[in-house]
């Protein structure tokens, strides 16, 4: 719970103050949860481990083993309404709170249904692929996931079922993190984001989403992702990301498909992505190894990358990686 309260006290002059504001609010409001902690429900514990091999496909790539993450989630209601959720990510030579947050849903009045209030360090609500390794079907991340996206957030958001299978979350946050730690240099010294996802889904088969993120600065960024599952196990997965800016500060634009076949006693996946000029192509089989357990292959080929400064780099490159992932 502390980790994620300095991460809030961290930030730039500009933001300080509402900075300071949230975290004297998270420090009330976490003190008064953790006093009731183990007075009312039950800590529900889960979680997953993720390791894998790198095979040596390329010339600038050898065989090499890793232990790449135990994560454990805590989670508890500690009322009808206020409930905690900690994701703890344990790596060979770090910890991380990948989610820390508070969750208030309100007493329903009638036919009313009040929002869900969150406050904490929570995954971002934008886009087609999720982050942690039990919900992907590959083992990287798209482009547009790598570079478009935040991984988390911290601050505050609002969430409301809307009807008619429309829902709405809105937050306000100061700045994002990569699912690396790093954060995005999204404005020159503008870190409060302001964003937010309308999502669809009411038709058998089908989801839909538009999000929105923009800062202080003036900066917005698009976001446009869906999924098809009409076709027995078959899955169809789309996603278009616009208002990210190259070294130069041109408009840079992302995009990826995605099909999941799932066979009887296996599944195979086929993701083709971009960003810039940048594109790659994945292809996954996997392989449940019993209830919770399960291994993948996984081939890529890289045509182009982006630095970390945004400068645009030539050049393919190949990768292929064996991962095994147990959840519990
Ligand atoms: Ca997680
Ligand atoms: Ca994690």
């Amino acid at each position: 719970m502390s980790l994620y309260l300095k991460e809030i006290a961290i930030t730039n002059p500009e933001s300080a103050g509402m900075a300071n504001t949230l975290a004297t609010i998270a420090t009330v409001v976490l003190a008064l949860a953790c006093s009731q902690l183990n007075a009312q429900g039950q800590l529900l514990i889960s979680g997953f481990i993720d390791g894998s091999t790198a095979l040596p496909v390329d010339e600038g790539t050898n065989l090499g083993f890793s232990f790449d993450q135990l994560e454990i989630d805590l989670e508890k209601e500690l009322s009808e309404t206020v409930s905690l959720r900690a994701d703890i990510d344990f790596m060979v030579d770090m910890v991380a709170v990948e989610q820390a947050y508070v969750s208030f849903k309100p007493i329903k009045f009638g036919e009313l249904i009040a929002p869900v209030i969150t406050f904490g360090k929570f995954n971002a609500p934008i886009g087609y692929e999720l982050l942690d390794a039990p919900d992907m079907y590959q083992f990287s991340h798209s482009l547009v996931f790598d570079n478009a996206l935040p991984t988390n957030l911290t601050g505050f958001s609002i969430s409301q079922d809307l009807g008619a299978g429309l829902d709405l979350v809105a937050y306000i946050a100061n700045g994002w993190y990569l699912s690396d730690g790093s954060d995005v240099n999204f404005a020159d010294d503008s870190l409060m984001i302001f964003g937010g996802r309308l999502g669809y889904g009411g038709v058998e088969g089908l989801g839909l989403g538009v999000s929105a993120i923009q800062n202080d600065a003036q900066d917005m960024i698009i976001d446009l992702d869906g999924e098809v599952t009409m076709v027995p196990n078959l899955i169809l997965g789309f996603e278009f990301n616009t208002g990210g800016k190259d070294d130069t500060g041109d408009n840079i634009s992302g995009w990826l498909v995605m099909a999941n076949y799932a066979f009887p006693s296996f599944a195979i996946t086929f993701r083709q992505d971009a960003w810039g000029a940048a594109s790659s192509t994945t292809i996954s089989p996997s392989y449940g190894i019993a209830d919770g357990a399960g291994m993948l292959f996984e081939y890529r080929l890289d045509s182009g990358t982006f630095d970390e400064d945004g400068v645009y780099h030539k050049g393919k490159n190949t990768s292929a990686a064996i991962e095994f992932t147990f959840t519990f």
